[in-house]
């Protein structure tokens, strides 16, 4: 059976513990006397042992108030629980996150839409394919000077014995879609739109070495550079506002003739190059944003794709999805490579 103590000695005790309190002048008085661990607590444990429970429990309670008026007089804050909030069952439930499609998807979503509405059916072709069909048949033979602008990962392979060698490539851009549409369907009227990975040797903020393209082409009897207006125009106005428009400017690329490199016009300043207050436009800076490149689909290509030059035409473009973002006045992309890298502060404000 365990020890009994005295009121007398119980008392004493308190008092012993009220004028510690009072001559101590630690920094963590409060938690040392009052906290949850603190000398009051486990002092009051001991009435267990005290037979006079109710005067014990008077005492204690004096002790208490003394021991407050102390803190007071000390000015330290003393430690007491956090009142226990009321539960309100009425108030709505705190917000699960949810989560979204990752922005490339949603713009992949978004641009096989606009163009799906003009009758471009979005297809899909290899990503890892034959030099041939990425450069030979896009007019680049090899050695061919212009190879070099593609920055290319070449993949080796030995070759299967008993089968022709192919010369893999990772592509470096969607144009190798031009060439097997056009060897799929043999014959016009062709209009599609090939989204898919795309490859090449380069990595900085506004460069990665993985990224989207789309490539659109249209081949029939007499399709011309109207057309590929038309159709440019359509998706600015679709893609970034009634006002916006396209402008295409002499370029080169070897499988088309005549190329261009495509503009649409600065949805920030609507295409005048400044703001209200006549300063220059800081998000564009001439009116414009250069987005791709766009051309007539070159003679030499639809020859190398078995159709007839001198009876079809036809037109082609393309550009980069993760670029795109860029040039979105309401979407913030310091660095290119945040699509890629699980930046979730990033992604959420897609
Ligand atoms: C081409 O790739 C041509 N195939 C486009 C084309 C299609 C021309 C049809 C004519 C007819 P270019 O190399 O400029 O063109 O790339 C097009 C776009 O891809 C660029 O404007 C940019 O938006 C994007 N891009 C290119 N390299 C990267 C990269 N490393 N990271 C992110 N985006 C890139």
């Amino acid at each position: 059976m365990s020890q009994t103590i005295s009121l007398t000695e119980f008392a004493n005790r308190l008092q012993q513990l009220a004028a510690q309190a009072q001559a101590d002048n630690s920094a963590d008085w409060s938690t040392k006397y009052l906290g949850k661990k603190g000398l009051f607590k486990q002092i009051s444990a001991d009435i267990r042992a005290v037979n006079d429970k109710k005067a014990a429990g008077q005492a204690l309670n004096d002790l208490k108030s003394r021991l407050e008026a102390i803190a007071a007089q000390k000015n330290v804050a003393t430690v007491t629980a956090p009142p226990t909030p009321a539960l309100d069952f009425t108030l709505p439930a705190a917000d699960t996150p949810v989560g979204h499609l990752h922005p490339v998807s949603q713009m992949i979503e978004q641009i096989t839409d606009i163009f799906g509405r003009l009758g471009f059916i979005r297809v899909r072709h290899p990503e890892l394919d034959d030099d041939e069909n990425v450069f030979g048949r896009l007019n680049m033979a090899p050695g061919h000077p212009a190879r070099d602008e593609w920055e290319t990962f070449f993949v080796h392979h030995p070759g299967t014995p008993g089968h022709q060698h192919i010369r893999w490539v990772m592509t470096p851009h969607t144009s190798n879609g031009q060439v097997h549409e056009m060897l799929r369907l043999g014959k016009p009227p062709i209009r599609m739109i090939n989204i898919a990975r795309t490859y090449r040797r380069q990595q900085d903020v506004t460069h990665t070495q993985m990224f989207h393209q789309f490539e659109g082409l249209m081949v029939d009897k007499d399709v011309n550079i109207t057309h590929l207006k038309g159709v440019l125009d359509y998706f600015a106005r679709e893609f970034y506002g009634p006002d916006s428009r396209s402008r295409i400017r002499p370029f080169h690329f070897q499988f088309t003739e005549p190329s261009f490199e495509i503009d649409f016009s600065c949805h920030f300043c609507h295409g005048t190059g400044q703001t209200d207050n006549g300063d220059k436009c800081k998000f564009c800076k001439s009116g414009w944003h250069e987005v791709g490149g766009a051309g007539m689909v070159h003679p030499h290509v639809l020859q190398a794709c078995g159709l007839d030059p001198t009876q079809y035409t036809g037109f082609a473009f393309g550009w980069g999805i993760e670029r795109t973002y860029t040039l979105q006045d309401n979407i913030d992309v310091p660095d290119i490579r945040n699509f890629y890298n699980g930046n979730l502060e990033f992604l959420q404000q897609f």
